[in-house]
């Protein structure tokens, strides 16, 4: 199955130009009167900031009257919703976003500049609401855009972090990371609902009650209880029918005041339990796919899960009072990776203790509520909780917990009889020195559905991660292939590109990305070639000038926007492009008229904080960059640019940019990867590994389009049971080991020398375990290929068109339709 996946009957909205509800004179009226009354300054005296909070608000107004409408219309007619659980959600900036989905864009642009203003110098103003770490946060982001887009009634469920994700500064070439404060000043776009607040308990005792029936009742006495409040993001669907809401979580302490350590004389104490309810949605775990295994963060996946499920089943019961029968028809809920897990036990713990309900009648419901989404295979990313941590602050789950196991591994029993490997296997308990709860057994176990994130991940949690389940529950593992919303991947960061795509194939391909499938037409057009490229040259240029104005580096525009961007990761392999960067440094130092065409290599990537070989990696970038920008003998043909503090906003800017999208994870590793996707959007071909979702691109655009290198799947495993040693390759390659042994010298860090050698230790001594050596010789191959291909112009201009045109398939409508056909069962339902 090659093709994209043809469309279904869920379809996403399609603009209607002519009706916008507002008229530039009203903008304009409704900025003035904001500026006036909700900031209490004037046109003359505003700065930026004002113009944005005023220009944000008179958005709202909008934006406010169309969730009143939707809000009325899923009530009216009892919807179905889905109910995305994640603990990030990565929105960037909001404001060109909703204007884009209204279809105001041009008439505030008008508008402001009557008040003397400059759209863009005003949108800049913005801080990115930075609630995520990478690909996961940003993918539960472009669903909720998709799921307003098509009209289904939907509600994202996370946390409301006071701090987003780090700020990332560059000193002397290394990592600092400074607190994100990304609503300091006010955020114009969240709403506080004090009405829907609640109570989450914490720690405590379970009491064990019997009825008279000889029912078993449990009582949890919490030892602390803290507050969630709610805060309402709007999330406007393009076309602006539809508007749905993100609903984030803020911890308090609760008005429960803990009289007995107030009674022994403890006051103080009293009130640090007040303190520390609120520091759980303090700040966000900057861990990309590494679990911290922190006992505040498993305190903020109980509390978020918490907090949606009452307000959940305080909406369902104002439909359906006590009857539980329909619960699971009305309510599906998404579980953005193991993160939200806890959920499934809190879901039994209300239906058993709190309803009454019997064992398998809450399990029949809870089962057939949930859905999981796997996102990564790395084991250092699969989450396990200590019993011992989960007894402490939710005495109740743990319970709930082992009962569940208990059935479940009488289920096994009756499928493999008195095979107790199987048993430790597929146990949620792993029974080790600590035992430990798997929270991604637990989700399989309490989901209807499971599924990966690309064909090739999908298939590896099947066969690797979870064989056993795929045997027990045949039909229950599945595939949903990632996404992009095509309205800020294309339409609000790329004007340029997207006024000539609507030049050439009209203007609906927003909400219908398989119709860019027309431009393929024109691929081989020497106009349009020509209109196509300089769109990109011009785009060029302005990252060129944001580079020169963010680190004083200037490039040629006419040289090759080679972009590696994403979170700083030994699987990623910044680091094997890195060596390439040093072997052709190497090729230029030994023979001056080394032949290739100038380029740049532009990365853009934060390192968790405390992952120190990958803030090594960054620092051997800027160290190699500094020597490469300021050595007269290469000539300008190589520029090296770490462009600091790489975020949402910073991609909206790089994607448009970018010639060469760099997607080399060690194949098997990157379970799809999304970046991949908006810069082959945006005419960027790509060189990349058989990995994840770039085995889908390069299907869609076909192997003349794309640059393919390095090892399969199977051969990566297959040179693994092999056994694998660097010091083959190291010995093999003269280059490579020059390269190498470069990194040992003080050559990058003068006065310092073995700054940088924990790379190559790495890639030697500790193994390789991304196999960075083996793949080396190849990608050097297809780096080869690529910069013969750009040279080749109207072959070029031909691969860039056949990128965007055939990227339809990877919009996410297209996976929101896959989720509501296989998983979600929801119908859309019109918002007039
Ligand atoms: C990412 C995957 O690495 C990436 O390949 C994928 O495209 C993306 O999710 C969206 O599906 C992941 N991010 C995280 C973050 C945490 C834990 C696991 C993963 S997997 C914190």
């Amino acid at each position: 199955s090659s093709k994209a996946t043809p469309r279904k009957s869920v379809k996403a909205q399609t603009i209607n130009t002519s009706e916008a509800s507002y008229s530039k004179a009203d903008i304009k009226q409704a900025i003035v009167r904001h500026l006036h009354s909700t900031l209490g300054t004037d046109e003359n005296k505003a700065d930026n900031h004002a113009w944005w909070k005023a220009t944000s608000a008179a958005m709202q107004e909008l934006v406010l009257e169309r969730l009143r409408t939707t809000q009325k219309t899923h009530y009216m007619n009892d919807t179905r919703a889905v109910h995305y659980f994640s603990a990030e959600f990565l929105m960037g900036r909001l404001l060109s976003n909703n204007m884009h989905n209204f279809n105001l864009f041009e008439t505030a642009d008008a508008a402001l500049k009557e008040l003397g203003v400059e759209l863009a110098d005003v949108l800049e103003e913005e801080p990115d609401m930075a609630l995520g770490n990478g690909g996961l946060g940003r993918l539960a982001a472009c669903f909720i855009d998709s799921l307003a887009t098509m009209e289904l009634p939907a509600i994202g469920y996370g946390i409301h972090y006071e701090h987003g994700l780090f700020r990332q500064e560059i000193k002397n070439g290394a990592q600092i990371e400074r607190p994100d404060s990304w609503r300091d000043y006010g955020n114009p776009w969240e709403i506080c609902r004090p009405e829907s607040i609640q109570e989450v308990p914490l720690f405590g005792y379970v009491e064990t009650k019997y009825g008279e029936n000889g029912r078993v009742q449990k009582e949890w006495h919490p030892g602390n209880i803290v507050k969630g409040v709610p805060w309402d993001i709007p999330i406007v669907g393009y076309g602006a029918k539809t508007v749905n809401v993100l609903r984030l979580w803020q911890s308090e302490s609760s008005d429960y005041f803990n009289w007995d350590v107030f009674n022994s004389g403890g006051y103080v104490d009293a009130q640090r339990e007040n303190i520390q309810a609120e520091t759980i949605s303090k700040v966000l775990y900057p861990n990309d796919e590494t679990e911290a295994g922190k006992e505040l963060r498993l305190i903020q996946q109980y509390f978020f899960c918490a907090c949606s499920l009452k307000d959940i089943i305080r909406r369902y019961k104002r439909a359906h009072g006590d009857d539980w029968s329909r619960f699971s028809e009305q309510v599906v809920i998404q579980l953005n990776d193991t993160h939200p897990a806890i959920a499934i036990p809190e879901l039994m713990r209300i239906l058993v203790d709190r309803a009454e309900l019997d064992w398998d009648t809450a399990w029949g419901i809870c089962s057939k509520t949930f859905a999981y989404t796997n996102h990564t295979l790395l084991p250092e990313a699969l989450e396990r909780w200590p019993v011992r941590m989960i007894e402490k602050i939710l005495p109740r789950h743990i319970e709930i917990i082992y009962e569940i196991n208990h059935r479940f591994l009488t289920l096994v029993e009756k499928k493999w009889p008195g095979d107790n490997v199987m048993k430790a296997k597929l146990s949620i308990i792993e029974e080790s020195t600590e035992k430990m709860v798997r929270m991604g057994n637990l989700s399989v176990i309490g989901s209807f559905a499971v599924n990966g994130v690309a064909e090739i991940h999908s298939k590896l949690v099947k066969e690797n991660l979870f064989p056993e389940f795929e045997e027990l529950w045949p039909g229950k593992l599945t595939n949903v292939t990632n996404g992009i919303t095509p309205r800020r991947w294309l339409k609000a960061c790329n004007p340029l590109l997207s006024e000539l795509i609507g030049k050439k194939i009209g203007d609906d391909w927003p909400s219908d990305l398989p119709r860019l499938d027309k431009l393929s037409e024109f691929a081989d057009n020497k106009t349009f070639q020509n209109q196509f490229m300089k769109v990109k040259q011009k785009n060029k240029e302005a990252l060129a000038a944001e580079i020169k104005h963010q680190t004083g580096i200037s490039v040629d525009t006419k040289a090759i926007f080679d972009i590696q961007i994403k979170r700083l990761h030994e699987y990623k392999r910044q680091h094997l492009n890195l060596l390439h960067i040093m072997a052709l440094y190497r090729r230029l130092l030994e023979n001056p008229d080394y032949d290739m065409h100038p380029r740049v290599f532009i990365f853009g990537a934060k390192a968790a904080p405390g992952y120190t070989l990958a803030k090594d990696i960054i620092f051997a970038i800027n160290k190699v960059a500094d020597k490469i920008n300021n050595d007269p003998r290469v000539n300008h043909k190589i520029k090296v640019v770490f462009l600091p503090n790489y975020r949402v906003s910073l991609a909206e800017k790089m994607i448009p940019a970018a010639d060469v999208s760099q997607q080399i994870s060690t194949a098997g590793k990157e379970a799809s990867g999304t970046g991949n996707m908006k810069l082959a959007l945006n005419g960027a071909v790509t060189i990349g590994t058989l990995d994840g979702a770039n085995i889908e691109i390069a299907e869609e655009v076909g192997d003349d389009n794309i640059f393919i290198f390095g090892m399969t799947v199977d051969e990566v495993t297959k040179l693994s049971t092999k056994g694998y040693n660097p010091y083959d390759i190291y010995y093999q390659n003269k280059e490579l080991k020059a390269v190498l042994d470069w990194l040992d010298s003080d050559y990058f860090t003068p006065g310092q020398p073995g700054a940088l050698s924990s790379l190559k230790n790495s890639m030697l001594s500790g193994g390789d375990p991304y196999m960075c050596l083996a793949d080396f010789e190849s990608y050097s191959e297809a780096n080869k290929a690529l910069d013969s291909a750009y040279r080749d112009k109207p072959r070029w201009a031909k691969m860039a068109i056949l990128n965007t045109a055939k990227m339809g398939k990877f919009t996410s409508d297209r996976s929101i339709a896959d989720y509501v056909e296989r998983i979600w069962k929801l119908t859309p339902c019109e918002v007039n």
